[in-house]
């Protein structure tokens, strides 16, 4: 069965996820606070590679000055000790009730000058803990109400925000990239940016918009009802990828924050074999982080908390372990080359043939016969049936 995971394999988990003391909207916490140190041991002891957090998950909303550098210290002690990298940081935008309208985009403009204020002060930590990501997810910039938000006007600040952000990175000299975080909905009734297609918009018009790219969250394009692999498979087409959110979704619900692959397993399938090889035509694989971010379940004490967070990286494994095993099955070479699936790779225009070239091509469509190449299977069943056999171990 699948290794161990090691630091090679450069899985990353938010300090949120295992933190997370479950409570909901129906229910109290079911779990104790747990110390950000104890994370970064734990998780190292189970072979992750980085932590992600929150300005908020190590420096509660509000610590003095001289507070706030001890907790640092001693986080970076933990960090010193087992090695583990801070891949990714993120501000919270949206726990405390001065954020309820948002913070870029709050109706309020001291609100959203304190955020700009909030997000430049962690960045400066980003920077010093040797971050490369910086991620913005507006879970609290949207709306109730379609007569509550100006949507445009909201847009416009979300910009300013990112630009001016942006600009002090380059000011400051950073290696810092921003990866915009998509979601529909939930905590807003409708998010700003609700999808990767959203956010590939958003960010196509920014002032430092190479700087910019995506932190997709399996779970987020799946409440919205659409195909996370497909998405990932465009972004990554965009240049876009910068990070990933992984965890598992069963379908249009809340936002469940499950284990990656204990949802739509199929798709895991998918993206995995996606980011470790690219798409099978060729194109761009994935090299950053593989992030966790996920929820241990309300159900879970603290052993099913290390548990699951294991088992985040163990289907990751072993999802990468059936994958490689369908790239190297020559039978699986040969139902894709039957598909026709590398043959999309190749241009529909010649090289370097005009259009005039091609209008006289009779070949292309005088004596093209329609119905001849209308007769022609596909084979796709076949070739999901024996993906779906290497995702079972049949083979
Ligand atoms: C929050 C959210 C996640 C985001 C985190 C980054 S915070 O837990 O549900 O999807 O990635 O802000
Ligand atoms: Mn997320
Ligand atoms: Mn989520």
């Amino acid at each position: 069965m699948a290794a161990q995971p090691t630091k090679d394999d450069h899985f990353s988990f938010g300090l949120w996820t295992v933190g997370w003391r479950a409570n909901d909207p129906f229910g109290d916490a079911t779990r104790a606070p747990l110390d950000p140190v104890e994370s970064v041991h734990r998780l190292n002891e189970l072979g992750a590679w980085g932590v992600t957090f929150h300005d908020d998950d190590l420096i509660p909303f509000g610590t003095a000055a001289g507070e706030r550098d001890k907790l640092i210290a001693r986080f970076k002690d933990a960090l010193a000790e087992t090695g583990i990298a801070v891949p990714m940081m993120t501000t919270n935008l949206f726990t405390h009730p001065v954020f309820k309208d948002g913070g870029f985009t709050s109706n309020d403009r001291a609100v959203r000058r304190f955020a700009l204020r909030k997000v430049a002060r962690n960045i400066d930590l980003a920077a010093e803990l040797g971050a490369q990501t910086y991620v913005f997810w507006g879970g609290r910039e949207g709306a109730e109400y379609d007569g509550a938000k100006d949507v445009q006007a909201a847009l416009d600040r979300y910009r300013e925000g990112i630009d001016a952000l942006a600009q002090y990175v380059l000011d400051q000299g950073y290696g810092l990239r921003f990866a915009i975080e998509p979601k529909p909905n939930e905590p807003r009734g409708d998010i700003l940016l609700p999808t990767v297609g959203h956010a590939l918009s958003f960010i196509a018009g920014l002032e430092h918009s190479d700087m910019v790219g995506l932190n997709p969250e399996v779970g987020h394009e799946t409440m919205a009802g659409l195909n996370f692999a497909a998405g990932i498979a465009q972004a990554l087409w965009a240049g876009k990828l910068f990070h990933i959110d992984l965890n598992g979704q069963k379908s249009i619900k809340y936002d469940q924050d499950l284990v990656f692959g204990h949802g739509d397993v199929t798709n895991a399938f998918f993206l995995v074999d996606l980011l470790e090889h690219g798409a099978p035509g060729g194109g761009p694989a994935y090299t950053g982080p593989r992030h966790f971010d996920y929820k241990p379940s309300r159900t879970e004490d603290m052993q099913g908390v290390w548990d699951s967070a294991a088992a985040n990286m163990r289907m990751y494994l072993l999802l990468k372990e059936r994958a490689a095993a369908y790239r190297a099955d020559p039978e699986v070479q040969e139902a894709l080359a039957y598909s026709g699936v590398a043959d999309l790779r190749t241009p529909t225009l010649g090289d370097g043939e005009s259009f005039g070239d091609f209008l006289a091509d009779r070949s292309a469509f005088d004596d093209f016969d329609p119905e001849a190449a209308a007769d022609r299977g596909y084979g796709f069943v076949r070739l999901n049936q024996l993906a779906m056999e290497h995702l079972l171990g049949a083979r």
